[in-house]
């Protein structure tokens, strides 16, 4: 009965994973095969009904047309009641080895490298709403384990709006569309949502979080995953540490502009979901690296925070993160609904080494996802479904259910049996036998915040403070912007009530957007979040701590600690603007030193086709000016070329194509003639374009002294403080 030892394995194999030859089992694709009924029987005829005569009444006997259109009628399931919209994709986890002191988990010992299933998601629209929206990023990562199924169900914000799971429903209720008209879809920015946020302090944080640019990510390769809770660790001695997840991407953490966020969703409301398959599909593969935040069982009232407490981080600089595996995505999905739509993820899927915290936001979670699953996926069985099933065997006295797909053999379903010599019996922990960690827990039977949970606006202050001017602008600008659809002046106020609670400035800011002022607090209860017989001094907020605390890991400006090191254009799409007559020579040589970098080039030009270089060479276009937009781009450059520019100067989408680049702060590049459509491009009281940060020229026709430039302007990724200083907020 002892586990086997895990097996070192390759990359190989983790391309080829073991959780992909087990859906292999249920894969089908039709290719070369007769039509058959859902009972194996060939169809002859799938194009009439069966009828009385060739202009008579459907008959009841035909069972074919019956069949068909009654799967048909039952091929929608509930979507998910929040982070309805997603995408998956497979890949496998690499431990690194270091772990192996804090945790027993098999999928952490060195050399372990295990098949993972990560679905990405939006939290508050529907299943076909824009992956633009602002909005928190779900990141769910299943680990199919050789001790069973591990899910780490993270947000791409470390922080969540409320501290107690109780109150879930409310906040849900709250951001979701209103309930009497069903509007507005995917948007925080109404009514309800800011009603709950001004009564509720300790949504303060994550609210400033969420209005940043975490809430518009460049791409889900290019964003952090969190844990959120305080986890437990446990090693094979049976030691506890706590700990906080973490998920680095490889290609560092970038966010677009909020007016970009808006247009993508007209013009492709699948950005996010068909950057991440195209990225996969060409081997582009994302990586992350986990790491964990590492705080002892004595330090755990150490901080001047709850570490209990879900509306609370702990700054890296206080506990660094320590890098123990890296995540590939090499894998699309075969099959959308079968894989993405039926994942079901919950926190309660856990292996030995890893543990729960008290944190009661968690706590009421463990609950709220195995119930979840037994209504969206129609019963106890959900987890037989292939995306589902666990790669370590599955044997206990569970039984039946509908769509049940094991056959139990046998005459015994129940323990302790003598009859079948009392297996499947419990594992020890030596054998792998998973076993809660010990906890002393003493106290009364009480409904009550801790008070160590009541500190709404230190660590909001702190995220503030940690923001770069033009971060920080953004935040107000969001807000201005959220506020101006709330339409009771009420709430409005109450909102800058709190976020002057944070930080003066950012509430006089806000403010001057609403034609407003902020409201003094003298008198007033900022939590009204009470109890209907509680003290109301207990739930109200104590003023910031630490006025002047800041933490830079929290920036995701491209100069950020965490964005160090990892400054590059892979992946990244540069559109090349040219037409008939542009330089064709030059447009080669900067496409191979892109290239050279990862990143990818399209020629957009005026007419698909191929357009006629000035030598009379032919060039292959890839898009028109009305098919796409710069906001599907990250860089653009104007080909030289008199002829091609003169055009382009003409045709107001090519001027308008260059003129947004330049106002979502994006790197722009022009040789020769190209100049001329930049200066075409600016608008009244933007600084000298060709001057501007982030602006490459040169006058001659040639890119060599160009494209190292240009490159290394794309690896800043943008240039925000065009923005400071052509808009100040
Ligand atoms: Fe949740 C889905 C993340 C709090 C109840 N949640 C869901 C998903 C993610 C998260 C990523 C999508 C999983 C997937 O891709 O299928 N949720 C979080 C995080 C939270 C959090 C990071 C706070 C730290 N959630 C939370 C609470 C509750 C729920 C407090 C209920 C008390 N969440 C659910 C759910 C969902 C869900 C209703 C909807 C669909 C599903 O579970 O499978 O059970």
């Amino acid at each position: 009965m002892s586990k086997k030892p895990l097996a070192k394995k390759t990359h190989e194999d983790a391309v080829s994973t073991a959780k992909t030859n087990d859906l292999a089992k249920n894969t089908d694709d039709g290719y070369g095969q007769f039509l058959t009924s859902n009972q194996g029987l060939r169809v002859n005829d799938d194009q009439n009904s069966l009828k009385a005569g060739e202009r008579g009444p459907s008959l009841l006997e035909d069972f074919l047309l019956r069949e068909k259109i009654t799967h048909f009628d039952h091929e929608r399931i509930p979507e998910r009641v929040v982070h309805a919209r997603g995408v998956a994709a497979h890949g496998y986890f690499e431990a690194y080895g270091n772990a192996s002191e804090l945790s027993r988990a098999a999928f952490l010992q060195p050399g372990a490298v295990t098949p993972v299933f990560t679905r990405f998601s939006t939290v508050a629209g529907s299943r076909g709403s824009s992956d633009m929206a602002r909005d928190v990023r779900g990141f769910a990562v299943k680990f199919y384990t050789e001790e069973g199924v591990y899910d780490l169900v993270g947000n791409n914000i470390p922080v969540f709006f409320i501290q107690d799971a109780i109150k879930f429903p409310d906040l849900i209720h709250a951001v979701k569309p209103e309930p009497h008209n069903e509007i507005p879809q995917a948007a925080s920015a109404h009514d309800t949502f800011y009603d709950f946020i001004s009564a509720n302090p300790e949504s303060t944080h994550m609210l400033l979080w969420a209005m940043s640019d975490r809430g518009l990510p460049r791409s889900l390769r290019m964003m952090e995953g969190f844990g959120v809770h305080t986890f437990r660790m446990v090693n094979a001695e049976g030691k506890s540490v706590f700990v906080k997840f973490h998920w680095k991407p490889l290609l560092g953490t970038h966010a677009i502009a909020w007016e970009e966020a808006q247009q993508i969703s007209g013009k492709d409301p699948d950005f996010h979901r068909r950057d991440l398959w195209n990225c996969i599909e060409m081997g582009a593969y994302p990586e992350w690296e986990l790491g964990v935040q590492v705080i002892q069982e004595e330090d755990e009232r150490k901080f001047d925070f709850d570490i209990l407490d879900s509306t609370k981080l702990i700054p890296e600089e206080l506990v660094p993160v320590t890098k123990i595996g890296k995540m590939v995505l090499n894998r699309n999905v075969d099959n959308y609904f079968a894989e993405t739509e039926q994942v079901a993820f919950c926190l309660s899927h856990i292996v030995p080494g890893i543990d729960f915290s008290n944190d009661p936001l968690l706590q009421g979670r463990l609950f709220s996802y195995l119930d979840t699953q037994l209504k969206r996926l129609g019963g106890p069985n959900f987890h037989e479904i292939p995306i589902n099933r666990s790669i370590a065997p599955i044997h206990n006295n569970q039984r039946d259910g509908h769509m049940r797909q094991t056959i139990n053999k046998g005459q015994v379903a129940y323990g302790v049996n003598q009859l079948n010599d009392g297996y499947p019996q419990q594992a020890k922990r030596s054998e792998g036998g998973f076993n809660t960690v010990h906890e002393r827990v003493e106290g009364h039977k009480i409904r009550l915040r801790s008070k160590s949970f009541v500190d709404h606006y230190s660590q909001a202050k702190l995220f503030w403070n940690s923001q770069t001017d033009a971060e920080k602008m953004h935040i107000v600008k969001a807000l201005r912007f959220e506020l101006s659809h709330v339409q009771k002046e009420f709430v409005r106020t109450r909102t800058l009530l709190q976020l002057a609670q944070v930080d003066a400035e950012l509430a006089r800011r806000v403010a001057e957007g609403l034609g407003a002022a902020v409201p003094s607090a003298d008198g007033v209860q900022l939590n009204l979040a009470v109890p209907a017989d509680g003290d109301v001094a207990h739930y109200q907020s104590a003023p910031v701590k630490d006025g002047s605390a800041s933490s830079p890991t929290l920036s995701i400006a491209p100069d950020s600690p965490i964005n160090t090191g990892k400054a590059s254009i892979k992946t990244r799409h540069i559109a090349i603007l040219a037409t008939d007559g542009a330089d064709v020579a030059a447009i080669g040589s900067l496409m191979k030193a892109l290239m050279d970098e990862g990143a990818q080039s399209a020629i957009i030009a005026t007419h698909l086709g191929t357009i006629n270089g000035v030598g009379g060479e032919e060039l292959l276009v890839n898009g028109t000016f009305h098919s796409t937009a710069s906001v599907l781009f990250d860089a653009v450059y104007v080909a030289g070329g008199e002829k091609s520019v003169a055009a382009l100067k003409q045709n107001a989408d090519a001027v308008r194509f260059v003129n947004e680049a330049f106002r979502h702060c994006k790197p722009l590049a022009a040789s020769g003639a190209g100049v001329e459509l930049l200066k075409a491009a600016a608008y009244p009281g933007a600084e000298d374009i060709l001057s501007a940060d982030g602006v490459v020229v040169s006058s001659e026709a040639q890119v060599s002294g160009l494209a190292p430039q240009f490159i290394a302007a794309i690896k800043k990724h943008r240039f925000w403080s065009r923005e400071l200083k052509a808009m100040p907020a």
